[in-house]
C-alpha cells in the first residue's frame, strides 16, 4: 500500500504538478500564492477552486469535529460534494466533539496510507504528536475553518479560515450602533478551547473597549448547541431579568436557542432585547427577515473548493501560505430580505 501510495503521489505529484504549474503560469502571478481574503459572494459561496483541478483520484481523511452546528454540517457538505466533484476517494470521520477521537482518527489515516489529510481542529493544543507522525508519514495536513496552536508550523501545509476575531469585532460594532452604545449583554460562547471561541469574545471585548456603557453582564458557553444555547440563556436570563437588552452568540444556532428562551421568559427578542450572532446560516437568515434576530456576521462554511485546491497543491510540492483568510459581510435585518433566496448554505 506504502509504495502504492508513493507511486500515487509521485503520479498525483508530476499530473497536478504540471496542472499546477499551467494554472500559475496562467494567472500570469509565477509567484507564491499570497494568502487570499476570497471572499464569499452576497449567497455566501466562498471562492470557486482555481481552474485545472484534475480528476486526480487520490485519497484524503476528513477529521471532522462532529455535527454540533447547521454551520458544522454545511462545511462537512462542502467537503464531501468538492471530494465527489473531484474524484477523490474521502475517508470521513466525525469525532462527536471530541479531541481524542480527532487524534484517533488522524492516527488511523496515516495507517491507512492516506495522501493527504484535511483536519478542522474542535481546540487549539495537543496536536504536535500527531501532525508530527503525519509529516513523518510524509502526509500533508490541511487545516480547515479552526486553527491550531504548534511551535513549527510546519506541521500543516495551510490553514484556511474566517478572521474569527474581525467576526467578533464587527458583532461589537453593529451592537454599539444598534442601540446607541448603552447595553446589558449576556455571551453564549462557543466551545471551551476553540479558535471561533477564544477569537469572537477577543474581537467583542475589542469592540466594546471604548464604549463603557457597553456590558457584558455575564458570558457562558453553550458549545455551538442550540439546545445548550437555550439552557444557557434560560438560567441567564432568570438571574439578570429585564436587566439584559442584548444577547451577542458566538454561533447563530445558540442565538435560535437565545431566542426561544426570550419568548418563552415572555420578552420579545429582536425588540426587547437585541440579539447578534455568527455564521450566517440559512435559520439566520429567516430569523433576521422574521425580526427575531438582528444580525448575523456571515463565516462561510463552504470551504470545500479552497480546501482541495491546497491539497492539491501540497501533493504537487507546491509551498502554500500559512493562511487564507475568507472574507466575511454582516447581514441585519434591513438586508437579510433581499439576499436570503441566493444564500448556498
Ligand atoms: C467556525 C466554526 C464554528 C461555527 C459554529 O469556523 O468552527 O463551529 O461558528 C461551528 O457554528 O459549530
Amino acid at each position: 500500500m506504502k509504495s502504492n501510495r508513493l507511486m500515487n503521489q509521485i503520479g498525483a505529484r508530476l499530473g497536478l504538478f504540471t496542472a499546477t504549474t499551467a494554472a500559475i503560469l496562467w494567472a500570469g502571478c509565477g509567484q507564491q500564492s499570497k494568502p487570499v481574503t476570497g471572499g464569499p459572494s452576497a449567497s455566501g459561496g466562498a471562492p470557486a477552486s482555481t481552474p485545472g483541478a484534475t480528476k486526480a483520484g487520490y485519497t484524503v481523511g476528513f477529521a471532522q469535529v462532529g455535527a454540533e452546528s447547521s454551520w458544522r454540517t454545511a462545511e462537512t457538505d462542502s467537503i464531501k460534494g468538492e471530494a465527489e466533484q473531484r474524484g477523490v476517494t474521502l475517508k470521513f470521520s466525525d469525532a462527536q466533539g471530541k479531541q481524542e477521537n480527532q487524534i484517533k482518527a488522524v492516527r488511523g489515516f496515516i495507517a491507512q496510507g492516506v495522501d493527504a489529510i484535511i483536519l478542522a481542529p474542535v481546540v487549539e493544543t495537543g496536536w504536535e504528536p500527531v501532525l508530527k507522525e503525519a509529516k513523518q508519514a510524509g502526509i500533508p495536513v490541511v487545516l480547515v475553518d479552526r486553527g491550531l496552536k504548534v511551535a513549527d508550523e510546519s506541521l500543516y501545509a495551510t490553514l484556511i479560515a474566517s478572521d474569527f476575531v474581525a467576526e467578533g469585532r464587527m458583532a461589537a460594532e453593529w451592537l454599539v450602533k444598534k442601540t446607541g452604545g448603552k447595553a446589558s449583554i449576556i455571551e453564549l460562547q462557543g466551545t471551551p478551547g476553540a479558535a471561533p471561541a477564544i477569537d469572537r469574545k477577543k474581537g467583542f471585548e475589542e469592540g466594546l473597549k471604548e464604549h463603557v456603557d457597553m456590558k457584558i453582564i455575564a458570558s457562558q458557553s453553550g458549545d455551538f448547541r442550540r439546545s445548550v444555547g437555550k439552557e444557557v440563556a434560560e438560567a441567564l436570563l432568570k438571574v439578570h431579568g429585564t436587566k439584559v437588552t442584548a444577547v451577542y452568540a458566538h454561533n447563530d444556532d445558540m442565538a435560535l436557542g437565545a431566542i426561544q428562551a426570550i419568548e418563552e421568559a415572555g420578552r420579545k427578542p429582536g425588540v426587547d432585547v437585541i440579539v447578534v450572532s455568527i455564521d450566517g446560516v440559512k435559520g439566520a437568515f429567516e430569523a433576521m427577515v422574521k425580526g427575531t434576530l438582528n444580525c448575523s456576521v456571515e463565516c462561510s462554511p463552504l470551504l470545500g473548493p479552497l480546501a482541495f485546491d491546497a491539497v492539491e497543491k501540497a501533493l504537487a510540492g507546491v509551498e502554500l501560505p500559512k493562511k487564507t483568510i475568507v472574507d466575511d459581510q454582516v447581514y441585519d435585518t434591513t438586508t437579510a430580505k433581499d439576499v436570503i433566496d441566493s444564500r448556498k448554505y
